[in-house]
């Protein structure tokens, strides 16, 4: 069996994505949380080639930098197309995934509650709609986002959509509604959850962190 570390934060944050992955496949590995005050010395040692988290510790390498690692992680696993016209499908979702989340991460670091209360009610369901077209693209939003099976791009939009909107503690918040504003996107949600055990089984018994 493949020695796998994934170091991060106890946040879902940027390391999320791949937590999914490797629930998502069945893979074990060792899900490294890194407490804040082991930070500083973990850094000095090295082990994060670029100074941040998160890593991957696979196949002999220490990976650096979330998108690179979740790719990697889709390609290794078969969740990744091989015609440049469907990467090009799959890694322009990707980017609209990082234009919410990094704007989300600035807005939550400086803690300003107006641009936080603006995404959640302006930006997020704009976003639903986006991702809900796209979808709909694709076998008419009856099946995955890009040709006929899940890839990186389902991956990306559903963590977004999982740990933003509809987990339970973000809709008793208020987050817009999915069914509302993308009810594909909520079908193909379920549809996701439902096609693996143990991505269900993880996000059901996860800590209920920040995302
Ligand atoms: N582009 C990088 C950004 C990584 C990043 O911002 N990591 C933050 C946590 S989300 C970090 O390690 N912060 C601690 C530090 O910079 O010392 C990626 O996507 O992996």
């Amino acid at each position: 069996m493949a020695d796998i570390t994934l170091h991060y934060f106890n946040l879902y944050g940027r390391g999320e994505l791949a937590r999914y992955i490797l629930h998502y496949h069945g893979t074990q590995f060792t899900d490294h949380r890194v407490e804040f005050g082991e930070w500083p010395a973990l850094k000095s040692s090295g082990v994060a080639e670029f100074g941040q988290l998160p890593v991957l510790e696979i196949d002999g390498i220490r990976m650096v930098q979330s998108k690179a690692i979740a790719r990697y992680l889709c390609q290794k696993f078969g969740y990744y197309p091989n015609s440049p016209t469907d990467v090009y499908w799959v890694e322009s979702l990707v980017d609209l995934r990082e234009d919410i989340i990094s704007e989300y991460f600035k807005a939550k670091f400086n803690k300003d509650e107006e641009a936080i209360n603006k995404i959640f009610s302006e930006k997020l369901p704009e976003w639903l709609r986006r991702a809900e077209a796209r979808l709909e693209r694709n076998n008419g939003g009856n099946g995955w986002f890009v040709g006929d099976s899940i890839s990186l791009a389902d991956f990306a939009v559903f963590q977004t959509v999982w740990d933003y909107l509809l987990r339970e503690e973000k809709a008793a918040k208020g987050a817009p509604a999915v069914e509302t504003n993308a009810p594909k996107l909520r079908a193909w949600a379920t549809r996701l959850l439902e096609s693996s055990p143990t991505l269900k089984h993880y996000l059901e018994t996860r800590a209920n962190l920040e995302a």
